[in-house]
């Protein structure tokens, strides 16, 4: 893939630089502050695994602005399909006067979800918003209202949604009163499993299987809702043959299973969708992020039986499935396939894995390495067999590597977890010197 800006880490200020200061403190006056930003550095230009700042750095990139720019950051093809739109006509409203690209991407999303049954997509703009209408056909085609969620899930910050995730601070609190009939149940968690990770997935699975038929009854169970590997959680796998049990227990109690694959989907687990790793085939499969490679856009896919039940009318919104961003999703699938990014995904797991064992056994308070694909993280621990969660140390290593000009997140429940999520196009080149990066960060 040919690249407009040098694939290069460059620093040349401190980070943030003094450009990027002045642009935060106009922010500060401009933007109430419960918006947050991992690192305010102000970017002008991004390309490939690289973001450029208003100061002249160049970042190496291992976020991919929460795993959507997975073809990378202004993919020439998105770049060239969006233009040719934007020139022609921006918006009619689907609802108003349909076109073309919207049913395209509606059948190559049927043709990509999991599963060889008929299915069919509506399209809106955001994560929330796809899992809060799955949640909705879900109630609507099972005629119940209960929906099960797991611990350490996150599936948005609508009302819905936020009832739906699980941490407290920052997207819940005192932001109540919740919508009802949301249950959560324990998630096969596997490092803190209390009778280990090889019990995990049976143990978690019976414990959610039994608090369901006795808490709510699974005839008033009409879904639930589970991220196939957990993303703001911390990039927590459930355990092998968790998500297997509890599909195949939805399945016998007429039970709806949506995949949240809003920030695994589209390549960037080394399958198109995680939950092709264990073979799941859900009912509902909701995506967002990396399907239109940075524009706004949104997609539930489901069983067409399933999907086909709501009255005429009940289900939309004024920008879903704007033009523009059906044009960047139908170049980012494109790209997916020409360039065979799940592979490339594998081999980016494959070069980030090792190193990071590797690092752990130098740095014994990474207590975890876990993920797959590119799509991995590292759990960081107070070093003395406790397992505590230590998310001062985290803080401190994202800090460090901002400051070295490394892009990197956290995420956890208890904010102790470094994910990367470099663009699936990075070159091998920057995704090594992101891990020494990382390293350097870690001695000191
Ligand atoms: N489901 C699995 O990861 C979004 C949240 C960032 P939206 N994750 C990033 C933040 O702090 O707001 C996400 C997700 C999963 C749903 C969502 C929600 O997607 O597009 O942010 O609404």
């Amino acid at each position: 893939m040919t690249s407009r800006l040098p694939q290069e880490r460059r620093i040349v200020t401190e980070i943030p630089g003094p450009r990027s200061r002045e642009l935060q403190e106009r922010r500060v006056a401009a933007v109430p502050p419960g918006v947050g930003s991992v690192l305010p550095v102000y970017v002008t230009d991004a390309d490939g695994g690289v973001v450029a700042d208003a100061d002249g750095n160049s970042l190496i990139d291992f976020g991919s602005g929460i795993a959507v720019t997975n073809v990378g950051n202004a993919n020439p093809r998105v770049v060239e399909r969006v233009k040719a739109q934007v020139e022609r006509f921006t918006h009619t409203c689907f609802m108003v006067a349909p076109y073309e690209s919207y049913v395209a991407v509606c059948e190559q999303l049927n043709r990509l979800a999991p599963g060889g049954h008929e299915k069919r997509t509506f399209l809106v703009n955001s994560g929330a918003e796809a899992v809060e209408n799955a949640v909705k056909i879900a109630r609507y085609a099972t005629g119940r209202q209960a929906v099960v969620a797991f611990d350490h899930g996150y599936h948005g910050r609508t009302l819905l949604t936020m009832t739906l995730t699980a941490k407290n601070m920052p997207y819940k609190h005192g932001f109540g009163p919740f919508a009802p009939e949301v249950h959560r149940m324990p998630l096969a968690y596997p490092y803190r499993w209390p009778t280990g990770p090889e019990n995990c997935g049976p143990e978690a699975a019976a414990q959610a299987v039994d608090q369901i038929t006795k808490r709510l009854g699974p005839a008033n169970v009409a879904a639930v809702v589970v991220e196939p590997i957990q993303g703001e959680g911390g990039f927590i796998e459930p355990a092998p043959g968790f998500l297997p049990a509890i599909a195949a227990f939805c399945r016998d109690n007429g039970i709806l299973f949506i995949a949240d694959e809003v920030q695994t989907g589209f390549a960037r687990t080394g399958d198109m969708f995680a939950c092709e790793h264990e073979g799941i085939v859900p009912d509902i499969l909701t995506t967002a992020k990396g399907i239109a490679g940075g524009l706004p856009l949104a997609a539930v896919t489901g069983r067409a039986e399933i999907m086909d039940t709501v009255h005429g009318g009940g289900l939309g919104g004024t920008y879903g499935g704007n033009p523009l961003a059906c044009e960047a999703a139908l170049a980012v699938i494109e790209e997916i396939e020409r360039h065979e990014l799940t592979e490339r995904a594998r081999r980016i797991g494959e070069t980030m894995l090792p190193r990071l064992r590797a690092l752990a056994e130098r740095y014994p308070e990474i207590g975890d390495v876990r993920g797959r694909g590119a799509m991995i993280a590292i759990e960081l621990v107070v070093p003395d067999g406790s397992k505590a969660p230590d998310p001062v140390r985290t803080a401190e290593i994202a800090r460090r590597c901002h400051a070295r000009g490394l892009l990197v997140l956290t995420a956890g429940t208890y904010g102790n977890v470094l994910r990367f999520l470099p663009p699936l196009v990075i070159p091998d080149a920057l995704l090594d010197e992101g891990l020494d990066v990382l390293e350097e960060a870690f001695a000191g």
